[in-house]
């Protein structure tokens, strides 16, 4: 059986690529939802309601055995009902990414950036308080950047120049950590160090895969290795709901696969 995984486009091949190397022997099946992508400045009911379809049609049509909403904003909007709902494990982004910066914060002033319906939905700002009282959290919306890796632009110096300006305000404030806390940005990590050398990146997507490995392992679901050999196993199969080519360049480039 497959892993589903879900985004409304490219970002979650971030949580995927972490997946590649913590989970070598599984499967996983990924859905961009590339047509009716930002999800950011959605309603959160209708994320709920597009992440619940992709659900079901992984389920469906690919048996999965656990699912992993690779979005941020699909997770704030989405996890609770569909953990309550399916029967299969399914596990977001944004607890991993609260653990590992307030791992990996010393001065507890910590920044996020992510989407604005993640920002609205106030989950990093409240998970980091419980997790590290007496934080301070800085969370800015950075809808802009999600374009800038869907448009193939995130390694234009153009771009690198407006993330920097972007970026500024959190510079000034003094964090020393900085949750990328919306699966696209880290496409963006080597500009968004650069505008911030100082600062600890976090990509939540790495404790994500580690966190999945271990739930495949508690439930006995894990995949035995049995030799074969991507891409004749089909081992990686990923989908988009838009065009086909963008989105193919970017997975090729970034994950080095076909
Ligand atoms: N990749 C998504 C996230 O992590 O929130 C959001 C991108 C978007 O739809 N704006």
């Amino acid at each position: 059986k497959t892993i589903g995984m879900m985004d409304s486009g490219i970002g979650g091949l971030t949580v995927l690529k972490a997946a590649v190397q913590s989970l070598p022997a599984e499967a996983i099946v990924y859905v961009g939802d590339t047509a009716r992508m930002p999800y950011g400045p959605r309603e959160p009911e209708e994320v709920a309601d597009f992440t619940r379809q992709i659900a079901d049609y992984l389920i469906e049509n690919h048996d999965i055995k656990a699912l992993v909403i690779a979005c941020n904003t699909a997770t704030a909007c989405a996890l609770p009902g569909l953990q309550e709902d399916l029967a299969i494990p399914v596990i977001g982004v944004i607890d991993s990414g609260v653990q590992s910066a307030v791992l990996a914060s010393k001065t507890k002033k910590i920044g996020v950036i992510a989407t604005e319906g993640t920002v609205d939905s106030g989950q990093y700002q409240a998970e980091i308080q419980a997790a590290a009282p007496g934080s301070q959290v800085f969370a800015q919306a950075e809808p802009d950047f999600v374009q800038f890796v869907e448009q193939n632009r995130y390694q234009d110096a153009e771009v690198a120049e407006i993330v920097k300006d972007h970026l500024q305000p959190l510079k000034e404030a003094g964090i020393d950590t900085l949750v990328l806390g919306c699966t696209h940005f880290p496409l963006l990590a080597d500009v968004i160090q650069q505008a911030l050398p100082e600062v600890t990146l976090v990509d939540p997507g790495v404790a994500t895969a580690q966190k999945l490995a271990t739930i495949l392992k508690e439930q006995d679901l894990l995949a035995e290795d049995d030799g074969a050999v991507y891409p004749e196993n089909k081992q990686y199969q990923l989908y988009t709901t838009g065009p086909v080519s963008t989105f193919s360049t970017i997975a090729k480039q970034w994950l080095g696969i076909e």
